[in-house]
């Protein structure tokens, strides 16, 4: 792995050769060591310290750092009491890294060692996370921001990643282990927590001067939670959403929704004196929270505010669709809390709801609970898929794909047609059409990103020949 002061070195003596294409792996013969391990974290405060599982004794983990189409190379430790694997979000990679346990890959035992080799194909925000008892995992801690720059970065005063978590907490401030696996929440809105973190603090003081332009990259890396932020007046400009650059626009109401599993990139210029502070809020039912604090430091920077505005180059996205020939696809999801399931297939065999329950399944996607034997399509590589998800129960769902972006067909009450995303938002009974070109040949998942959604049936695959 490089550190952005080694690539800009690398680059120097590399990227022009290379003629704009990517610069050459043979550079970059380092590796990235990520220890997945129990450790402590100051989460509410500095003076106590919760138990959680770290990478590399830090919530959240490092924020990796690669050049668009360099190699990354990262030696996943497992030194956590159950089988794990890193899972490379929104990454458009070779199949055997994406990092799925049971269908990419068996997952690395407690003591073992996996290296991830893998190129990045798309400058911008990703995050890394295990997939396998991910509902566990992520909650206590294992998540990092995967941050791939372009190969000639725009202008920022400040590249500032924001991840985003909701913990749920005990009396003691430690993690709740006791609702793990409990099907009622997998049943409703997932595993709600009471403490809001970004960067594994409460709202964090973040030093600015004046003047500053800031590359905010947040991330949701909730299990459960869809964060709505509000910026009040810092008058936000969205860049990229899911790591893929979008033409600059402004927030409508200053605010923006994340569900989770979804980045975004917001460009905020700050105005900020010496002392004066701004919140960045995030809103839910109880009122609003301060997710960080920006406050005024040291000497300007300068007196104007930047007012030029911000592009992004474009990500190498097959966007050529065929309709003609396209593979259309329903996906219903059924289920949960008030819903109407009454039977699905589990491991093969067809089930009452309250047998499902027993075994913790409480969601079917297309009338199949979990991860089946045969994928819900198959489909030629290079053919254009569509794909209409129709969200027939009473509660939000963030579908992620992996090895692919998807392009929203038409706008919805979470999503604006045209954008690329790897993860979309549905409310409740809505749906939602996206349009692929299936290019990445191997076994991907599409699943629900609330994990407690996921683990309670809401996974299935399909596959690129
Ligand atoms: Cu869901």
């Amino acid at each position: 792995m490089l550190s952005r002061r080694k690539f800009i070195q690398a680059c120097a003596a590399g990227c022009a050769a290379a003629g704009g294409g990517y610069t050459d792996a043979s550079r970059s013969p380092e590796w990235t060591e990520l220890t997945a391990a129990p450790g402590s974290a100051p989460l509410v405060d500095t003076q106590q310290q919760t138990a959680v599982w770290a990478y590399n004794g830090t919530v959240p983990g490092p924020v990796l750092r690669v050049a668009q189409g360099q190699e990354v190379r990262v030696r996943l430790r497992n030194r956590i009491p159950i089988g794990t694997t890193l899972h490379w979000h929104g990454i458009r990679l070779t199949n055997a890294m994406d990092g799925v346990g049971g269908l990419t890959q068996a997952p690395v035992s407690a003591g073992d060692v996996f290296e991830y080799r893998f190129r990045a194909p798309d400058a911008g925000t990703f995050w890394y996370h295990p997939h396998f008892r991910s509902a566990e995992a992520v909650a206590r801690g294992l998540y990092g921001m995967l941050v791939v720059e372009e190969q000639a970065p725009p202008d920022f005063d400040r590249d500032l990643p924001l991840i985003l978590d909701d913990w749920l907490l005990d009396d003691a401030d430690q993690i709740d282990t006791a609702r793990f696996g409990n099907l009622h929440d997998a049943a409703h809105a997932g595993r709600l927590g009471n403490v809001l973190t970004a960067n594994g603090k409460p709202a964090p003081d973040i030093g600015v001067r004046r003047g500053e332009r800031l590359r905010l990259r947040l991330l949701n890396a909730a299990n459960a939670r869809v964060l709505t932020l509000a910026f009040a007046d810092l008058a936000p400009t969205l860049i990229a959403l899911d790591g893929q650059p979008i033409a600059a626009r402004s927030l409508s109401d200053a605010t923006l929704t994340l569900a989770p599993g979804q980045r975004a990139d917001v460009v905020i210029d700050l105005s900020l004196d010496a002392g004066q502070a701004r919140e960045l809020r995030a809103v839910t039912r109880g009122g609003e929270t301060p997710a960080v604090r920006f406050v005024g430091t040291g000497s300007p920077l300068r007196d104007e505010l930047l007012t030029t505005p911000v592009a992004l180059p474009v990500n190498p996205l097959d966007g050529a669709f065929s309709f003609a020939d396209r593979l259309q696809v329903d996906l219903v999801m059924r289920g949960g809390a008030r819903g109407d399931l009454s039977s699905a297939v589990y491991r093969g065999e067809q089930m009452p709801l309250r047998e499902l329950a027993q075994n913790g399944q409480a969601w079917a996607l297309n009338g199949q609970a979990g991860m089946s034997e045969t994928p819900l399509f198959s489909v030629q590589r290079g053919r254009t898929v569509e794909l209409r998800l129709v969200n027939d129960t009473r509660w939000p769902h963030a579908m992620h794909f992996h090895g692919h972006h998807v392009r929203v067909a038409a706008s919805t009450r979470s999503e604006t047609a045209g954008d690329w995303r790897d993860t979309v938002l549905l409310q409740a009974r809505e749906t939602l059409r996206v349009t692929f070109v299936a290019d990445n040949p191997g076994k991907w998942m599409i699943h629900c990103h609330m994990l407690e959604h996921q683990a309670a049936g809401m996974a299935t695959w399909f596959e690129v020949a």
